[in-house]
């Protein structure tokens, strides 16, 4: 599971950041994936190189982030909780709103570099597909509340693509499942199928990295994937 925001600003200077696409603004890179992929793990990877490139960063989550939307977090991930779907969703939306405004913009804005454990990718996929199976109606939905309340997309999505049963066999050696993780097989199924049919629908944003070997291994892929895409020497 992982933490809650973390605020790590180094103390250089941005010097070392070299994109060239907002050069005042932190990049935002997001992680995605199905359950027990890795993203953990390979975000504290990411965020030892940064560190070691002096490149300030704000490590967060989503659902959560803020305080206002970690408590939404504890609902929504309680398996007590007994809501519909719409409801799940415009939940998950007010949290990232509030995690947006509070966190995300703020700290772009002074040229942290933002890296967020699941974003706007995942309710497409958890919602969209997980839950209604990719049904048109649901993805506008989402696509809309997207383009009403979500200002700022990721530069960078990395994508840690796992066979699904692998990704719940990790999960699995952890504690007690919460709501999402008390779904079925078939329901991730659904939802790493949404994170490819995202990953083609948006190919300069989402970069696949294959999840499979040891830590080492994958957030040596990221890494570079990292370089590669941001220009980072
Ligand atoms: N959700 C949603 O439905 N809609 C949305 O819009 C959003 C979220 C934003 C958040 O749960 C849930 O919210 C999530 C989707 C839903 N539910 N699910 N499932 P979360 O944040 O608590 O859980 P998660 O995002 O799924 O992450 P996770 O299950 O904690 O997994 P992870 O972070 O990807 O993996 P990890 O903790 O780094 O690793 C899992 C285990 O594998 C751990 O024991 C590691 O030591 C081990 N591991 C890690 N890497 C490796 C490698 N390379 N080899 C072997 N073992 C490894």
């Amino acid at each position: 599971m992982s933490a809650p925001m973390q605020d790590h600003l180094s103390q250089t200077t941005l010097s070392k950041q070299t994109h060239d696409t907002m050069p005042n603004q932190g990049c935002f890179i997001s992680f995605e994936g199905t359950e027990g992929v890795g993203k953990t793990t390979a975000i504290e990877q990411l965020c030892l190189r940064l560190e070691d490139s002096g490149i300030p960063y704000l490590r967060t989550r989503e659902p959560g982030g803020s305080p206002f939307a970690e408590r939404l977090r504890e609902i929504l991930l309680d398996p007590a909780t007994d809501i519909n779907d719409d409801t799940e969703l415009l939940l998950l939306f007010a949290a990232r709103c509030d995690h947006l405004q509070q966190v995300i913009i703020p700290a772009l804005q002074r040229g942290t570099w933002v890296i967020c454990d699941r974003f706007t990718d995942s309710t497409i996929a958890y919602q969209g597909f997980g839950r209604a199976h990719g049904d048109e109606a649901v993805r506008a939905k989402i696509d809309a509340l997207i383009e009403q309340f979500v200002p700022q997309l990721p530069e960078l999505t990395l994508w840690l693509d796992l066979p699904v049963l692998e990704g719940m066999a990790r999960a699995n050696k952890r504690s007690a499942a919460d709501r999402f993780e008390q779904q079925a097989t078939e329901f991730f199924t659904w939802v790493h199928t949404g994170f490819d049919v995202l990953a083609t629908q948006y190919p300069e944003r989402i970069q696949r990295v294959d999840a499979s070997g040891n830590a080492d291994e994958v957030g040596a892929r990221i890494w570079s994937t990292v370089q590669d895409n941001l220009d980072i020497k």
